[in-house]
């Protein structure tokens, strides 16, 4: 194998590690469109995506653009109350508390509640769907990966509810979490809050410019009582090259903006001392001719294509539920929900188990 392969290839999971590095996807922006397209984002900030691998936007969405997304995470946890209810887990429903304290009051009740809800595998509800695949979120994306853009099979609804260790997710390059086929494939997240994250409730943090080198450092599994790998300071100081002084950015977000971050910069979020659930969506994109290292065999939702400027994403396809998604409507509440507050995923066999809790105790091989 020649130098420039032994770059490019990604190393099986059987064998050790190969140098893998893959900087060029993360540091130089695709030509860019040449028609002014609303949503866009300045010339300044597609340079610092691709500069420090991130970028915080302001005032992306209209409070009223969001709404619907509020109301359909109400409607899931009403569905988890009812479900809990009806499993004999909880006596109380909370039905008069907010979409930002009710979790927290069902947790109370059945620990594990709001794990159940990150869990969850209903139908991405058409709030969400629509969010992901909005023309102005789009014509962004477009900008850092070109005019094909599939969505990524992995997204998240994440429930930070307060002091819950559980749910604080730990300093990590999102492609730890994807097969190492994916390293050479630009996939940038768009975070977005769903009240204004601060310092207090747990926003995110970003290392900026430890994506440059193009490497996936060493992880280890699994943080804490958490489900999620992580990377270490002293790792990342000599993989990434990162300064833990000096390239440390807190990244507070008000309600309407977008956090857009490279799949190949460290971050983490922050425990939320508030005493309101810290709710957000991270949702995913790339190119669809590349590897997304997702390792079951549910495929990318194309959202746009060159050929085809009137392309519409085929949610059915996507979601495998069809007659859910037909009538536009999330007819799905009678669904199975799985009630055990624990979460496996194959990320657990990428990485070494150095810590063991009641996640990792439930994997089966
Ligand atoms: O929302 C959070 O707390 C963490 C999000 C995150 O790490 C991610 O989107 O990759």
């Amino acid at each position: 194998m020649t130098t420039a392969e032994e770059n490019y290839a990604p190393p099986c999971l059987k064998k050790p590690a190969l140098p893998v590095r893959c900087p060029e996807v993360y540091l130089n922006p695709p030509a860019q469109p040449r028609d002014k397209k609303p949503g866009q984002l300045s010339k300044a900030q597609v340079e610092q995506f691709f500069r420090d691998g991130y970028v915080v936007v302001d005032e992306f969405f209209q409070p009223e653009e969001l709404q619907p997304v509020r109301e359909a995470v109400a409607e899931r946890v009403d569905h988890l109350a009812e479900t809990l209810h009806r499993a004999g887990k909880i006596k109380d429903k909370h039905e008069e508390a907010g979409l930002f304290q009710r979790l927290t009051l069902l947790d109370k009740e059945f620990p594990g509640a709001a794990i159940v809800l990150v869990k969850s595998r209903r139908n991405m509800p058409k709030a969400f769907r629509d969010l992901w695949s909005h023309e102005r979120l789009l014509n962004a994306v477009e900008q850092l990966i070109g005019p094909d853009i599939a969505g990524h099979q992995v997204w998240n609804l994440r429930t930070k509810t307060p002091t819950n260790e559980a749910l604080t997710v730990p300093w990590h390059q999102d492609n730890a979490y994807l097969l190492p086929e994916c390293l050479g494939t630009l996939q940038p997240t768009a975070w977005i809050p769903l009240l204004d994250a601060t310092v207090r409730n747990g926003c995110m943090q970003v290392l900026k410019g430890g994506h440059r080198k193009g490497v996936t450092a060493t992880h280890t599994c699994c943080a804490g009582g958490t489900w999620y790998v992580e990377v270490s300071e002293k790792e990342m100081e000599k993989t990434l090259g990162c300064d833990m002084k000096k390239d440390l950015v807190t990244c507070e977000v008000p309600y309407g903006g977008v956090l857009f971050l490279n799949n190949c910069v460290p971050h983490r979020s922050l425990e939320n001392y508030s005493d309101e659930i810290r709710w957000s969506l991270d949702l995913r994109w790339q190119d669809p001719n590349k590897p997304s290292g997702f390792w079951g065999d549910k495929d990318l939702v194309l959202m746009r294509t060159a050929k085809d400027p009137g392309y519409k994403p085929r949610w059915g396809e996507f979601l495998n539920e069809e007659a859910q998604v037909e009538d536009g409507k999330d007819n799905s509440a009678d669904l199975e929900e799985d009630l055990e507050p624990s979460i496996q995923g194959p990320w657990m066999l990428r990485w070494e188990i150095v810590h063991h809790n009641r996640h990792t105790r439930a994997l089966k091989s």
